[in-house]
C-alpha cells in the first residue's frame, strides 16, 4: 500500500494497535507523528525513537513528575522517561536486574537518548549516596571528550561502546554506577577519514588551553601536527586551526567544561598534568619523521625535537631508548640479541601503534578514575547481589565510502546486538508459550544466523583474521585470498576478484570492507621493543594501564600494589618483567594470536553477552530521520531502510498478536488484588487471576500454566480500575462523613 493512499490516522501511539500491517503504514504513521512533533511512538513494550534533529523542550522537571509512576501509560505521550520508569519499577519489583539496549545507526541518536534515561533514573530514585546524582551528571561530558570525535555521520560520534550500570539497594535506594567500555577506536588517534577529525580533546586542548600553558607542555604550533589536519591538509592558517570561529568556540567550550568537571570531582592537579603530558607526547610522537641514513643504511630521526618533546613528555629517563625502540627491531636467535634497522614504513608503524596504546591508556585511566568517582557504597541487596540497572549504548552501525577494520569491529558489536534483540523478542516469546501450553502461530522474520556463522564459526572472518597475523609471509592479500577461499559459499560473504576488498551482508545491508592494514590492525599491541621502552615511563596513566602478558601483569599488580614504591624498587620489578618477557618470547606468536585485537573484541563482546544474558531488557530502537540529521525533514528512503534492517515491521507483529506482559501469578495477585483490596485470597490463582482480568474489561489474554499472559496496554486497563476504585472508595468515605455531620 503506498502512503499516499491512506486514510488521514488517528494518533497511532501504540504501532502494534494498527488493524492492518505493512513497512509502508509503520512509515506513514511514523511520519505523521515526526510532523506533529511527536518523535517518540511505542510498538507494544519497545520504544521507537525518532531523532529530532533540534532540540525539543520535554525533558524538563514537569516531564520527570509527569512519568514518575506513570501507572496509565495511555493517559501520556510515549516518552522515554516512561521507558525508564517503567524498568526502574520493574528492578524493584521483581528484584532482578535489568537493562535497558538501546540501538540504531550512527546519529541516530543513542548517546543522547541514553542521557535522558540516565537523567531520569537519577532523578526518580532516592539517592543512598551524597552528591552521587550530581557526580553522575558530570562525568557524562567528561568521557565524552575522550571517546568521541566528529565523523561524517555525526559530529558528537561515540567511538566506543559502553554499558553505564546503575547500582541499588533492594528498596530502590541508588547506591553508585560503574562504566565498563568496549572497542574503543583507537586506530582513530592517528588516523582518520575524509572530513572526520580527531577525539575531541585533542582539539578541545588546543582550542582551550591558554599559548603559555601550550608552550609548556611543549606543544609549540598547532598547525603543525599531523592528527589534527583534517584530510591530511595542513591549515594555512596563522590562527590556529580552526577557520570557522563557532568550531573553535565549541571546543574551548568543551575544554573549560572538562577542566571543571575534572576540578570537581577529584581529578587531582597530578591526575590534570598526566594527562595533558600524554597528549602532548601522542601529538609530538606522531609528528616524528624518519629518514634514511647512508652512512649507516639505516634509519634517523628527522625531527629531534618531537622526538625529545615526546620523550621528555612521557618521563623516560633516556630519550636515547625511544630513539631505539622506534627505529631498531631486536631478534633472538640462539638466546642471543640480534638488532636491525627498521624500514621507514616499519618505524612509522611502530610510531602510530606507540600513540594509540599511549591513547588507549589515557582512556582507559580516565574511565578507571570516573568509576572511582561513582564507586557504590557498601550496602547490598538481601541476597548480597546488588540490583541495577544497564543501559547500553554502542557505536551505531556503519556503511562508509571506505570501511576498514574499525568498521568491521563496530558492525559486528551491532550484529550481535541485533542477534539479542532477535532473541529476546522473537524466542523468548515462543519458548515461553511452549513451556506455558499456549498455541501462537509464529511470525517469519529475517535471522542474521547465517551472518554471525560467517564472522564467528571455526574458519571465519575472526578467526582467519586471527590465523593470519602469524601466518609466515601473510598480508592483507593473503588474507583477502583465504577468506575468498573458504568463505566464498557463505550467502554473507562477496568478493570482488583479486582486490583487497570484500563485502559482508549485514543485517543492516552490504558493506564493502577494504582490507588495507587489517593484519597490522588485528595486531595491534607494540613491539616489545616499544613496550619496553614505555614501561620505563613515570607517566601514571602508562605505569597504571600499559598492557601485559599474563606473567608481565602479575608482576606489574605487585608494582601496583604500592603507591609508595620507590623507584628503584619499581626498576627492579619492571627489569623483571624484562626478563619474564624473555622467557616467554619462545611462545610469542601463540601470545601474539592471544593479545590480538579481533581477540580481545570477541572476549570483551562475550562479557557483554553475559552482562545482558542476567538481566530483563527493554529495547529502544533509535531512527535517523534523514541522513545529515537536519530539522524537520522526514526522508521515506533513509527512514525506510532502517525500519527494514531493525526488523520493526516484525516486531509490531510479534506485538501485536503476541503476548509481552507476562506476569506469574503470585505476583499478579499480589500486585492487583492488593491494590484492588479484595480478599477472595484462597481461591485458585488462575481463577482468581481470571476473575480480576474480566472485572477490568480485559478481554484479549491467556493463562498458561503458572503466568498470565496480557497485551502491553491491558495492563493500562487493569491501572485504570483500579484508580476508578480508589477514587469510589473516596468519595464513599467522603459521602459517609456528610452523613454523619
Ligand atoms: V553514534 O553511533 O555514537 O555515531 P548516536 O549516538 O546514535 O550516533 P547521537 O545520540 O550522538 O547519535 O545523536 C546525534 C545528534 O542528534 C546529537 O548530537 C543531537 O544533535 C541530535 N539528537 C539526538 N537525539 C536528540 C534528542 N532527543 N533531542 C535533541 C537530539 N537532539
Ligand atoms: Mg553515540
Amino acid at each position: 500500500m503506498s502512503s499516499g493512499t491512506l486514510p488521514s490516522p488517528k494518533d497511532v501511539v501504540d504501532l502494534s494497535t494498527l488493524d492492518n500491517l505493512d513497512n509502508d503504514i509503520i512509515l506513514y504513521h511514523l511520519q505523521k507523528r515526526f510532523e506533529n512533533g511527536h518523535f517518540y511512538t511505542y510498538i507494544g513494550d519497545v520504544l521507537v525513537a525518532l531523532n529530532p534533529c533540534r532540540d525539543i523542550q520535554i525533558y524538563g522537571e514537569e516531564y520527570h513528575r509527569k512519568y514518575k509512576d506513570l501507572r496509565v501509560r495511555q493517559n501520556e505521550e510515549p516518552h522515554i522517561y516512561y521507558i525508564a520508569d517503567v524498568t526502574y519499577r520493574n528492578l524493584i519489583e521483581s528484584q532482578f536486574k535489568q537493562c535497558i539496549v538501546v540501538t540504531g545507526d550512527s546519529g541516530a541518536g543513542k548517546t543522547e537518548t541514553t542521557k535522558y534515561v540516565l537523567k531520569h533514573l537519577t532523578n526518580r530514585a532516592k539517592c543512598a549516596i551524597p552528591d552521587l546524582v550530581d557526580r553522575l551528571s558530570r562525568v557524562n561530558p567528561l568521557i565524552e571528550m575522550f571517546g568521541n570525535a566528529a565523523t561524517v555521520l555525526n559530529s558528537n560520534s561515540s567511538r566506543f561502546g559502553k554499558l553505564i550500570e546503575l547500582q541499588y539497594t533492594n528498596n530502590g535506594e541508588l547506591l553508585g554506577g560503574r562504566i565498563q567500555t568496549f572497542v574503543l577506536e583507537k586506530s582513530r588517534v592517528v588516523n582518520h577519514g575524509i572530513g572526520e577529525k580527531n577525539f575531541h580533546i585533542f582539539h578541545s586542548l588546543i582550542a582551550g588551553i591558554d599559548e603559555q600553558k601550550l608552550l609548556y607542555y611543549y606543544i609549540e604550533n598547532p598547525t603543525k601536527y599531523r592528527i589534527l589536519h583534517e584530510n591530511g591538509v595542513r591549515p594555512d592558517t596563522s590562527h590556529g586551526l580552526y577557520n570557522d570561529p563557532e568550531e573553535m568556540r565549541k571546543y574551548y567550550k568543551l575544554f573549560t567544561e572538562a577542566e571543571t568537571i575534572m576540578r570537581s570531582t577529584g581529578f587531582s592537579d597530578e591526575d590534570v598534568h598526566n594527562l595533558y603530558q600524554i597528549l602532548s607526547a601522542i601529538l609530538n610522537i606522531s609528528n616524528i619523521e624518519f629518514e634514511e641514513d647512508e652512512e649507516t643504511s639505516g634509519l634517523v630521526i628527522a625531527n629531534e625535537g618531537h622526538l625529545l618533546a615526546g620523550s621528555e613528555m612521557l618521563r623516560l629517563p633516556d630519550h636515547g631508548d625511544l630513539t631505539a625502540a622506534l627505529i631498531t627491531n631486536t631478534t633472538y636467535v640462539n638466546g642471543e640479541e640480534i638488532k636491525s634497522f627498521k624500514s621507514i614504513r616499519q618505524a612509522e608503524d611502530g610510531r602510530d601503534s606507540v600513540c594509540k596504546e599511549l591513547y588507549r591508556c589515557l582512556f582507559t585511566g580516565i574511565i578507571e578514575k570516573v568509576n572511582v568517582i561513582l564507586k557504590p557504597g557498601i550496602q547490598r541487596t538481601r541476597s548480597g547481589q546488588a540490583l541495577s540497572i544497564g543501559i547500553l549504548d554502542i557505536s551505531g552501525f556503519e556503511n562508509l565510502q571506505q570501511n576498514s577494520f574499525e568498521q568491521l569491529l563496530i558492525n559486528i558489536t551491532n550484529e550481535k546486538l541485533h542477534q539479542y534483540f532477535q532473541q529476546q523478542i522473537f524466542d523468548v516469546e515462543y519458548k515461553d508459550y511452549k513451556l506455558e501450553g499456549i498455541e501462537a502461530h509464529e511470525i517469519n522474520f529475517f535471522d542474521n544466523r547465517d551472518v554471525l556463522n560467517l564472522l564467528f564459526k571455526e574458519l571465519g572472518i575472526l578467526s582467519i583474521l586471527d590465523e593470519e597475523i602469524v601466518a609466515p609471509g601473510s598480508s592483507d592479500t593473503t588474507l583477502v585470498s583465504k577468506y575468498n577461499k573458504y568463505l566464498k559459499d557463505s550467502p554473507c560473504y562477496k568478493h570482488k576478484g583479486n582486490t583487497k576488498e570484500f563485502a559482508i551482508i549485514h543485517y543492516a545491508g552490504q558493506v564493502q570492507y577494504k582490507a588495507d592494514g587489517f593484519l597490522d590492525k588485528n595486531r595491534g599491541t607494540l613491539s616489545r621493543n616499544l613496550k619496553q621502552c614505555l614501561f620505563k615511563s613515570e607517566n601514571i596513566f602508562v605505569v597504571n594501564f600499559l598492557e601485559y602478558n599474563s606473567t608481565q601483569t602479575a608482576m606489574k599488580t605487585k608494582l601496583n600494589r604500592g603507591d609508595s614504591l620507590s623507584k628503584s624498587k619499581a626498576r627492579e620489578i619492571s627489569r623483571s618483567i624484562d626478563r619474564a618477557g624473555d622467557k616467554h618470547r619462545s611462545d610469542r606468536s601463540a601470545a601474539k594470536m592471544y593479545d590480538s585485537e579481533a581477540h580481545k573484541f570477541q572476549q570483551s563482546l562475550n562479557e557483554l553477552n553475559d552482562k545482558l544474558s542476567q538481566a530483563k531488557p527493554m529495547f529502544i530502537r533509535c531512527v535517523k530521520p534523514n541522513f545529515d540529521l537536519t530539522r524537520d525533514v522526514f526522508d521515506i528512503k533513509t527512514v525506510s531502510k532502517q525500519l527494514k534492517a531493525s526488523g520493526i515491521l516484525e516486531v509490531t507483529k510479534i506485538r501485536k498478536d503476541g503476548y509481552p506482559v507476562r506476569l506469574k501469578f503470585d505476583f499478579f495477585i499480589n500486585k492487583y488484588v492488593k491494590a484492588m483490596k479484595t480478599d477472595a485470597i484462597n481461591a485458585d490463582p488462575r481463577l482468581q487471576a481470571q476473575s480480576i482480568l474480566q472485572n477490568c474489561g480485559v478481554k484479549d489474554y491467556k493463562l498458561g500454566k503458572t503466568k498470565v499472559f496480557m497485551k502491553t496496554g491491558d495492563t493500562d486497563k487493569i491501572e485504570v480500575y483500579i484508580d476508578n476504585m480508589r477514587k469510589n472508595a473516596v468519595k464513599d468515605i467522603e459521602r459517609e462523613g456528610i452523613k454523619k455531620k
